[in-house]
Order: structure tokens, then sequence, then C-alpha cells
């Protein structure tokens, strides 16, 4: 996914994104039912450090391993066949390599929109071993984003909070310079610890310059526990190259 898009979907940020998303319906129970699918084009064409594209359609299936056990696992993303609700049931299922399954059910979007539209891909977010999913729950409807990431953790799906985020808005959040601000996240692995640097800055009035801080973050073991802030000062250009998800190996 470009960070032009990104910039797209980011102009009504702030009137859609409560609007449209529903939290997480239900936490993880054995997944039943049939999948359902109609794999037909694929998305457009991303740039290196992007997420890979997928087929669009009413499920997106995906193998990395998710319970840190170095073998593939089967994990699907898909919109369940509506009976009657205004709004679409969307389930997020994984079958473990050894056979474990769980899954978490969203109410999103509009009606029958394609489960490839919230689908990111699946990287390795947290300091823990194993793959996360990561999904944008906007879905590119309302030039918003609510990126968050899924980990499995003893048999379960869980929420991963985006580092220094609030419990309300537990999404990696970006920012573009284009709206005078820019906001976004760099991940790094240094002596076995895993490290993400939120960036947040602020348009300089009057300048081409962004001014704020970089709060670097450590995967602690039960979550992000904040290192050190340091403030910036640096040009759109280099700033530009900060509102993304950077760092981050896609599977
Ligand atoms: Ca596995």
């Amino acid at each position: 996914m470009s960070a032009r898009r990104f910039a797209i979907r980011c102009l009504a940020a702030f009137a859609t994104s409560t609007a449209l998303v529903g939290a997480p319906a239900a936490q993880a129970a054995p997944a039943t039912g049939p999948s359902s699918g109609s794999p037909a084009s694929v998305t457009a064409v991303s740039g290196p450090g992007d997420p890979k594209p997928v087929p669009r359609g009413h499920l997106v299936t995906s193998r990395a391993d998710i319970d840190g056990d170095g073998r593939a696992d089967t994990t699907t993303f898909r919109l369940v066949p509506p009976r009657g609700t205004s709004s679409s049931l969307y389930r997020l299922s994984v079958r473990t390599e050894k056979g474990q399954r769980a899954h978490l059910d969203f109410r999103l979007g509009y009606e029958m929109q394609d489960a490839s539209d919230f689908w990111m891909g699946m990287t390795g977010i947290d300091g823990r071993r194993g793959n996360e999913v990561v999904l944008d729950l906007v879905g590119g409807i309302g030039d918003a984003t609510d990126i968050r990431s899924y980990a499995w953790r003893d048999g379960r799906l869980v929420l991963v909070p985006a580092a220094g985020s609030s419990r309300r808005w537990p999404n990696w959040e970006l920012m573009w310079t284009d709206f005078g601000a820019a906001r976004g996240y760099t991940f790094a692995q240094s002596g076995g610890i895993r490290y993400v640097t939120r960036h947040d800055y602020r348009q300089v009035k009057g300048t081409n310059r962004f001014a704020g801080t970089d709060t670097r973050y450590r995967w602690s073991g039960a979550g992000w526990r904040k290192v050190s802030t340091t403030k910036v000062t640096v040009s759109r250009q280099v700033a530009d190259t900060r509102t993304t998800l950077r760092g981050l190996t896609w599977r």
C-alpha cells in the first residue's frame, strides 16, 4: 500500500473513523462455518517495505507462522454471509499447524465490502516469536486508517496495542504532511530486543519544516515500555518518510 494511498485515505480521518468502525465483537472461540471467497483481480502495486497486495474478494488467506513454533499456520479474514444485519460481519480465523483454532469477529464498513479491503498483512510487530495479523478496520472508506495488530497468545487472538496508544484508540496512528502533521512508526530489532519509535510532528508555521518528538519504546514482554523521548525538527522530505509503518517485513 503506497504512502499516497494512505494520504488520500486520511482526508476525512476525523469525521468518519468512529462512525463506521465497530470494536471486535467477540473473543476467541472455536471457528465454525464454511469459508466463502471470490478471488478476482489484485490490488494496487505496493512499494518496498509495504504490505503485500492480496487478491480482492471476500476471503483473504495467509500462510505464516503465528504461534511462534516456526511452522506455517493458516490465517483467514473473511466476510461472513449476512443475516439481515445492516453492517457486515467479518471473521479473523487462525488454524495452527498443530490444529488449534481461534477467531475474532468484527462488524465493519459497508454491507458486503471486500474482506481484502481491511487486510494489511502479517508481520512481526511485537518482540515475541510468530507474526501478528495487521488489519485496517476502516478498510479504505472515509479516507482514514484504523490500523490494529493481533497476536496469538495461548490459543487466543488478542489485540497488541500500538506503542504509546490509549486504551480507547489502540491503533497504529498515521498522519501525513499534507495535513500539517506527520505521524508514524519505525520498527527495529537490536540485541534480541524489539524497539519501535513513534514519530509525532507538526508543521512549523510558515515553514517547510516539521517539529515534534521521536518516542522510543521497547517490548517488555507484557507490552510496550517507553525508553526515551527526543525533540526533533526535520524537513518535509524527511517527515514524509516517517508517516508509515517502517522497518517491517510483511509476509
Ligand atoms: Ca506455527
